[in-house]
């Protein structure tokens, strides 16, 4: 082997390791920032639903948003989201599903607890929740996805 090329061989194999240093420091910083990501579903025509998703993303979710009714339909067979549970779009973070304009307080507490429930839900868009216009008029009950015809409360926010 000529010396050149041996340079030339401890040159590749440096930059080698260089990009494997580099690629692995990249999803540390990555979790470091902590990039959570979220993913929404609505009817391309809804205005709240996208801001929702501005919301979601000023508080720290990195949103893909996905414009499907059929999408949505499918989610809430998957998670048997009753139809008085039903959001407007539906957003699933962490392999749970949040229906409607749900305050990210209810589901910060949700991926820090961990329960083995299907997701949230603040049904009805009520005013002056996030990503809705107007001012709050009440408290908004928070409630677990569940088929019992009362479904169990979370948080009243
Ligand atoms: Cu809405």
């Amino acid at each position: 082997m000529s010396r050149r090329l041996v340079v030339a061989v401890a040159v590749v194999a440096c930059l080698a390791c260089l990009g494997g240093l580099i690629s692995g420091l990249l999803p540390a910083s990555a979790r470091a920032g902590e990039a959570r990501p979220a993913t929404l579903y609505k009817d391309p025509q809804c205005g709240c639903c996208t801001e929702y998703g501005r919301y979601l993303e000023a508080n720290g979710f990195t949103v893909t948003v996905v414009d499907s009714t059929a999408e949505i339909d499918a989610l809430h067979a998957r998670y048997r989201v009753p139809a008085h549970l039903e959001g407007c779009h539906s957003t699933v973070i962490d392999g749970y599903v949040i229906e409607g304009h749900v305050p990210v307080a209810a589901i910060n507490r949700l991926l820090a607890e961990k329960p083995s429930i299907p997701g949230l839900s603040l049904p009805g868009m009520p005013e002056g929740s996030p990503g809705m216009s107007g001012h709050k008029q009440g408290a908004f009950p928070i409630f677990v996805i569940s088929d019992e015809v009362e479904p169990p409360l979370f948080a009243i926010e």
